[in-house]
């Protein structure tokens, strides 16, 4: 039994979601004839009360196109400095859209207004031009954090008031949406785009949408197909987003629990320094100075349980569909049986 706990994307489409794959009708998509993908499309903007959406192979594509769209050329995009739209997508925003980045230290990757502001550049022709606010939601590297609404509803004002646009990295919105309780109507009114991924916790092999206004997805579209993302007959892919969308929201929660679970079994361990808080499906534990991470990785490893270090002391394991109860009772054994 090998559990993988890498990341969220490892995930495998279920039987009834190959069935839902299987049994679509496609066409291409690049004319606006693929009719899985329309649907998945309307769903999702539907879902969100936005006006509309567009299905692009990968949540790094759906991020920097709606970089490119809300920027010029020498524009500042203001994000958290742990944010997976500067660390994780190799420089995209300075390749794609030629705008520079300011840096906020935030708490577990999430920001505040105050922050925000103090990151707002004055009108100075030596300077670049603010232009774009940036959240992750929930957080990667805060530990799957998620934000308050009242904090997000205090960005939004001051973007308003101050003429920037905002974006929201939602690769796990839905993850925050089951554990917070919110609703994706008010995400909908709130950011100017949302991208959401399907191929994480929702358990889509492929896939993500950005949503948004109607000029912006138009502007989107043609940035696609510069990025060479126009994908013809994708529609079995859109159709197991459909099904992810429709079947695997509320059963978040149990990956919430198992991460919970972990997180519980990790601050047992004597070399576990400490645990980030578990809001949602990712468990960042930090090892006490001295500690062989790689060894004890390596011995994980050696047992069938597969993580990653994230810097020389940090490690992070995420729950997903694919985890079910006895590995984690594997992983809580051979969990007790290592030091
Ligand atoms: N995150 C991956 C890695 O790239 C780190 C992971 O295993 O967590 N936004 C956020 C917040 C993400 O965590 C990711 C993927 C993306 C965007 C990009 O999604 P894809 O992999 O579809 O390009």
């Amino acid at each position: 039994m090998l559990i993988d706990l890498r990341s969220d994307t490892v995930t495998r489409p279920t039987h009834e979601m190959r069935e839902a794959m299987h049994s679509t009708t496609v066409g291409d998509d690049v004319f606006g004839e693929d009719p899985a993908i329309n649907t998945l499309e309307n769903l999702a903007a539907n879902m969100f009360g936005m006006e509309n959406a567009l299905f692009c192979p990968s949540g790094t594509m759906t991020n920097q196109i709606a970089i490119k769209c809300h920027t010029q050329p020498g524009d500042e995009v203001i994000c958290d400095e742990l944010s997976h739209v500067y660390q994780y997508e190799g420089g995209g925003i300075a390749f794609n859209s030629g705008a520079s980045v300011k840096l906020l230290q935030g708490d577990r990757g999430r920001i505040t207004a105050s922050l925000v502001n103090t990151g707002i550049q004055p009108d100075d022709v030596h300077r670049p031009v603010s232009r774009l606010v940036v959240l992750e939601n929930t957080a990667n590297r805060g530990g799957g954090s998620c934000y308050e609404w009242t904090d997000i509803q205090e960005i939004e004002l001051l973007c308003r008031q101050k003429g920037l646009s905002l974006h929201l990295d939602g690769a796990r919105l839905f993850n925050a949406l089951v554990a917070k309780g919110q609703t994706p109507e008010d995400y909908g009114k709130t950011f100017d785009s949302i991208s959401i991924c399907l191929s994480k916790g929702l358990g889509a092999p492929v896939g993500s949408l950005l949503l948004g206004k109607k000029d912006f997805i138009k502007r989107a579209r043609r940035f696609r197909k510069v990025l060479g993302g126009g994908m013809r007959q994708a529609g079995s892919l859109a159709a197991a987003g459909t099904y992810a969308l429709q079947h695997h929201v509320s059963r978040l929660k149990k990956d919430h629990e198992n991460a919970r679970a972990i997180e519980k079994a990790l601050l047992e361990k004597p070399f576990v320094k400490e645990v980030l808080p578990v809001e949602t499906n990712i468990v960042i534990a930090e090892t006490v100075e001295g500690f062989d991470l790689t060894g004890f990785i390596e011995k994980m490893k050696a047992s069938g349980i597969l993580f990653f270090a994230i810097s020389s002391n940090r490690f992070r394991m995420v729950t997903h569909l694919d985890i079910d109860d006895n590995m984690m009772n594997k992983l809580s054994e051979v969990l007790k049986n290592i030091d």
